[in-house]
């Protein structure tokens, strides 16, 4: 990684400077099937609201039985009260319900013999918002970013026998994260994706990037991979289903490679995945990737060459009882789900979900919209959240791009149209085409409601333009989204990133209807009646297909959850409009064949 991801904020409080360190795994993302421990399970744990632990060091207190102490102390990181890893805090005592500040996780790592000629790492599958890891006492670095993965290397470090890792968690909303201080979505803290112990050869394959050349011809592949330790070298690279078995020199930490090669093409109705290995000395890593194509021509969106319509729907990643804790059946219910709502495409809203989505996605024949967390309002004008952004951006590029499911990187959702912004998001989207060139950019763009019709700087500087709109809910006179459609003329295509209303199983709602599920079935009646006669709106993703929890919605009918799911908050019950929408996917899907 990265020194992107440290930010020097807030160091005058300590006199160590804890975010100013560079996490020194020389940017380790990509994990291509590597054998690890887990160090899931029990942590000892605490929640530290004044940040007592960095001003009182308590990473570097010794682990004495507490009969030998000759100090007072306010903390044992070595015994006391434990939780589980992965999970986010809030969903484990009422009392850390809102809490929002630092937490201390600590365990023993044992390794009765290091070995010298090999490197040592942690993988944290996610941390949320910022972690700062330390090795027996020994501070290493602060990862910044809640929803993306990293590594720390232990290599040097470690001792034979018993080792203590700690990691400072701080979940604090503040003006300079990505995202700020004010979202739809709960503000889960907490270590809640896998922790991983693993070992690599002194030389190491850093990143793998295998893909279709994207040149119309589905005649080559390319193959772009970076190591460290020894600068050159050769690698070697093979694809038995597709007999590729080939070495690609390596100069300075790069290679690449073009090969001919006609390999079945991946889509949803056929999610042909091949198995690729990639050695470099002793060390190997795998993967299982598909090989499509994904354009935009006019407006219209491509795959394999073959006109697309989106027939999506948005998610997030929480569920009711584990918050952002994402199992696997977690994750095969909500593609069950989409799969019956008739569903080629799913948006996983607001930030990068389990790494595990878009394997199953490949696996499963979806199609995905990924996205960064620049959401509403952040600190446009500062380079610091800036870097941030574009940190996040890439350590999801360089977990997912060999994911043939993902098909759109979003820079963003409902920015105001500010010169900052523009500046901002126009930065990340041309730094995504430049990480990855075989994939559309989006954003969920704006409504110029003066003019009512589609118009957002932005646009250009992306290939899909996402629209978020909610006439029959926040925009009461639906007539102006038939205007809207008839006043825009945009020369690249529109997805609905988002449409829907409240509705509340069982709930009749206020006089007007709001809040119950009739209501929500009629605008979604509504919504599709408007949006099927506008020919350059390529897809739709309506908000969501679950109720969620989140702080800021606290009416009687509300409780504390966003109810536009299409499915209630029990992940089981079907409100009206998933039938309506689901019955207009499937008219779509059979008038496509
Ligand atoms: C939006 C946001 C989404 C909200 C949704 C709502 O435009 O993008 O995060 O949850 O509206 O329900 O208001």
């Amino acid at each position: 990684l990265a020194d992107n991801a440290l930010q020097a904020l807030h160091d005058e409080d300590y006199d160590v400077p804890f975010n100013t360190q560079s996490l020194k795994h020389d940017g380790l993302i990509f994990m291509g099937g590597r054998a690890s421990e887990s160090l899931n399970g029990d942590w000892n744990f605490c929640v530290d609201l004044l940040d007592t632990g960095l001003r009182q060091k308590w990473f570097s207190m010794l682990p004495e039985a507490p009969e030998k102490r000759c100090e007072p102390w306010d903390y044992d990181p070595y015994m006391g009260e434990t939780v589980p890893v992965p999970s986010n805090w809030a969903m484990l005592k009422d009392k850390w319900y809102f809490f929002e500040g630092s937490a201390w996780y600590t365990r023993t790592l044992d390794i009765e013999d290091i070995d010298e000629t090999r490197r040592q790492f942690l993988h944290f599958g996610a941390a949320s918002y910022d972690c700062k890891i330390f090795l027996n006492g020994e501070f290493l670095g602060n990862h910044y970013g809640a929803s993306t993965p990293f590594c720390v290397e232990l290599t040097g470090k470690l001792r034979p026998g018993r080792n203590w890792i700690m990691a400072c968690v701080n979940n604090t909303r503040t003006l300079d994260r990505v995202p700020m201080r004010n979202t739809d979505w709960f503000n889960y803290g907490g270590v809640y994706r896998d922790v991983r112990y693993f070992e690599t050869p002194r030389d190491l394959i850093r990143d793998f990037f295998l893909y279709l050349v994207p040149d119309g011809t589905y005649s080559s592949l390319r193959a772009e991979i970076a190591t460290c330790g020894t600068r050159s070298g050769v690698a070697r690279l093979s694809i038995p289903d597709l007999v590729i078995d080939c070495t690609i020199p390596v100069e300075d930490g790069k290679g690449s490679i073009e090969i001919s090669a006609r390999p079945r093409l991946w889509s949803p109705d056929d999610p042909m995945l091949y198995e690729a290995v990639l050695s470099f000395g002793e060390d190997k890593v795998a993967d299982r990737v598909g090989f499509r194509q994904i354009e935009r021509r006019g407006t219209e969106i491509l795959l394999n060459g073959e006109p697309l319509f989106l027939r999506g729907i948005s998610v997030h990643e929480d569920d009711a009882d584990l918050g952002k804790v994402t199992t696997e059946e977690d994750l095969r219910r909500r593609f069950e789900h989409a799969g019956e709502l008739g569903c080629n495409y799913l948006r996983l809203a607001h930030y990068p979900h389990h790494e595990r989505a878009a394997e199953l996605a490949d696996e499963l024949g979806f199609l995905l919209w990924e996205e960064i967390p620049v959401y509403w309002a952040i600190d446009f004008a500062n380079p610091a959240t800036y870097r941030d952004a574009e940190n996040q951006l890439m350590e999801l590029i360089k977990r997912d791009r060999n994911r043939a499911s993902v098909i759109i990187w979003s820079v963003g959702n409902e920015n105001p149209d500010t010169d900052a912004r523009l500046e901002f998001m126009r930065g990340l989207a041309e730094r995504a085409v430049q990480l990855d060139p075989t994939r559309l950019t989006s954003a969920a763009c704006l409504v110029n409601h003066a003019n009512n019709c589609i118009e957002d700087r932005l646009a250009e500087h992306i290939d899909i333009i996402g629209l978020n709109e909610y006439y029959g809910w926040y925009e009461e006179n639906f007539d102006d989204l038939a205007e809207i459609g008839r006043n825009s003329d945009p020369d690249r295509p529109v997805v609905i990133s988002e449409t829907g209303a409240d509705g509340v199983i069982g709930v009749k709602g206020p006089q007007n209807g709001l809040f119950s599920e009739d209501y929500m079935a009629e605008v979604y009646r509504r919504q599709i009646a408007t949006l099927r006669e506008l020919d350059y709106v390529k897809g739709m993703s309506p908000w969501i297909l679950y109720d969620f929890r989140v702080e800021r919605r606290q009416n009687i009918f509300q409780n504390g959850y966003n109810h536009k799911g299409l499915i209630a908050a029990d992940k089981k019950t079907k409100k009206k409009a998933f039938h309506i929408l689901a019955d207009y996917y499937r008219k779509i899907a059979a008038d496509a064949k």
